[in-house]
């Protein structure tokens, strides 16, 4: 009989890396919203889901992968993505974590924040090589494409149902981006000062930008998404300040992001299907 010693570095072997692109993939799978659908179905349906982790069985990711969704009062929208993006990633055999960053209060809704700071929670909590930057109403219709970070920063939305699947405009950075730890560094983050809808996307593209990185897409046919609809909220108003701010950005960049992200942060709640972080953000100054 071998000494326990020796099993448990049997046991602890590295396992081989998953392969490029997983046996699992099916493609375009048609997507369900259900009116009845409940929180309870979603947890039945997804057992190996643990505090909104998930490391694939037989095979090592080739990164560990914190989806970060930005949030406040739109809980259907997020019970219907969950239900699409765990088996979803599941499918691509990621090493991946859901984390929802909940702006508490009426205040003006502040997206870019809320990511920074998803963004810095997350990183106390594991060793994330790659963060997915996700708005809470787009579903991934093809599992080829890949949630996982490239060379340079990775744009995912090339098309949505409701723009006839074309880029919104050139340059278009919003919905769902995918950057390394390295690349979000770099860039000193999301600005923390877009409050309301608009522009902050636009700012992280110029962020991208300055510092001589490209942005790179998915081939058309499986960067697409079924946007739920929905009326601009309240507290997410447009906001009449961000052309103002994206004429600075090159000159500011530096001095605003993560660097000078200030909140509190209220509660870290593990749920199963994710973790939920509850932050005040502040106002607009
Ligand atoms: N959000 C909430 N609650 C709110 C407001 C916004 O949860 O009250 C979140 C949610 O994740 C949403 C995201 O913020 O998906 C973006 O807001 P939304 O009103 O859905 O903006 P859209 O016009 O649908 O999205 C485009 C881009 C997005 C960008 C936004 C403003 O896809 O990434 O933030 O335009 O530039």
């Amino acid at each position: 009989r071998a000494p326990a010693g020796l099993v448990m570095e049997t046991a602890k072997e590295p396992e081989k890396l998953c392969p490029a692109l997983s046996p699992l993939l099916r493609g375009a799978v048609p997507l369900k919203f259900e009116p009845s659908l409940s929180v309870n179905q979603v947890k039945k349906e997804n057992p190996q889901v643990e505090n909104g982790r998930f490391q694939p069985e037989g095979c090592k990711s080739q990164q560990k992968v914190a989806i970060l969704i930005p949030h406040r009062n739109r809980e259907r929208h997020l019970l219907y993505l969950l239900k699409h993006l765990h088996p979803f990633l599941q499918r691509q055999q990621l090493d991946y974590g859901i984390y929802v960053i909940h702006q508490t209060g009426n205040q003006k809704f502040n997206r870019a924040k809320l990511l920074n700071i998803g963004y810095l929670e997350a990183l106390k909590e594991e060793d994330w090589d790659c963060f997915i930057f996700h708005d809470v109403d787009l579903i991934p219709e093809n599992d080829f494409n890949l949630y996982l970070c490239d060379t340079e920063p990775k744009h995912l939305v090339v098309g949505r149902n409701v723009t006839g699947y074309k880029l919104r405009y050139k340059g278009y950075f919003g919905g769902v981006t995918a950057m390394t730890r390295e690349q979000f560094q770099k860039v000193n983050g999301y600005s923390n000062k877009y409050w309301g809808w608009g522009g902050e996307d636009d700012d992280l593209r110029q962020r991208v930008v300055v510092q001589k990185m490209t942005v790179v897409r998915p081939p058309a046919e499986v960067a697409r998404y079924t946007m739920i609809f929905h009326t601009r909220d309240s507290g997410n108003e447009v906001n009449s300040q961000r052309m103002k701010l994206l004429d600075k950005v090159s000159r500011v960049w530096r001095k605003d992001g993560l660097n000078s992200c200030s909140y509190k942060l209220l509660s870290v709640e593990h749920e199963q299907l994710y973790v939920n972080f509850t932050a005040e953000v502040g106002r607009p100054e």
